[in-house]
């Protein structure tokens, strides 16, 4: 499915908040996209489509999940919220016609993170942290202009900001966060 058509059937499920966001992830993603020589439309395309999955309430998600065949794990038990990732990619495939598998792998990981990220699960997980309707997190500026200066320092940053907020939070940090956070605080002190 081509990436107009995809906007038009996403602007028909969402709402114009959440509307917003992803278009604001899918600009982000393609200029960052430029910036480091990633192909533009899978940067449009995962960007686009990563929260594909996030308007299903709590029991919906579960039953796609069950539907999908996704084992869900303790924390994912714990905050059915992280199930978005996962259903996103299922969504991209199923309903969008998604094969890349460089897409679907940037819509799994946007919000956990994972070891050895490609440059576009970085793009993706950078941009829905950076996109312009974003104003909460602590350090936008700075890690808007570091976005574009050094992928992951600006990676490294976020996890560190995640993890600080989840920890101030009653929410369970995911085994796959952290993991992500040792890998790239060890990669980056070499
Ligand atoms: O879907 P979005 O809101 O655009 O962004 P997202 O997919 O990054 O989800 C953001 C939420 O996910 C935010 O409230 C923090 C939470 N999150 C990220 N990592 C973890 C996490 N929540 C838990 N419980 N555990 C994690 O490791
Ligand atoms: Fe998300
Ligand atoms: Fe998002």
């Amino acid at each position: 499915m081509d990436r107009i058509k995809i906007r038009e059937l996403l602007n028909a499920k969402m709402n114009p908040k959440r509307m917003e966001h992803i278009l604001g992830v899918e600009y982000t993603a393609t200029a960052l996209a430029m910036c480091y020589e990633v192909d533009l439309e899978q940067a449009s395309l995962a960007g686009l489509l990563h929260d594909c999955a996030k308007h299903l309430s709590r029991d919906e998600k579960f039953a796609e999940c069950r539907r999908f065949g996704i084992t869900i794990n303790q924390f994912e038990q714990r905050n059915p919220e992280l199930l978005h990732a996962k259903l996103g990619a299922c969504y991209a495939k199923d309903i969008y016609g998604v094969e890349d598998e460089a897409v679907l792998s940037a819509i799994i990981c946007h919000t956990t993170g994972k070891p050895a990220m490609s440059t576009l699960d970085k793009i993706i997980y950078i941009a829905d942290y950076i996109e312009p309707n974003r104003n909460k997190a602590p350090k936008l500026p700075m890690l808007r202009k570091l976005a574009f200066e050094d992928l992951d320092q600006c990676l490294f940053i976020i996890l560190e900001n995640t993890i600080e907020f989840l920890q101030g939070t009653s929410l369970a940090i995911d085994e796959l966060t952290l993991e992500t956070y040792e890998y790239y605080r060890t990669m980056l002190k070499k």
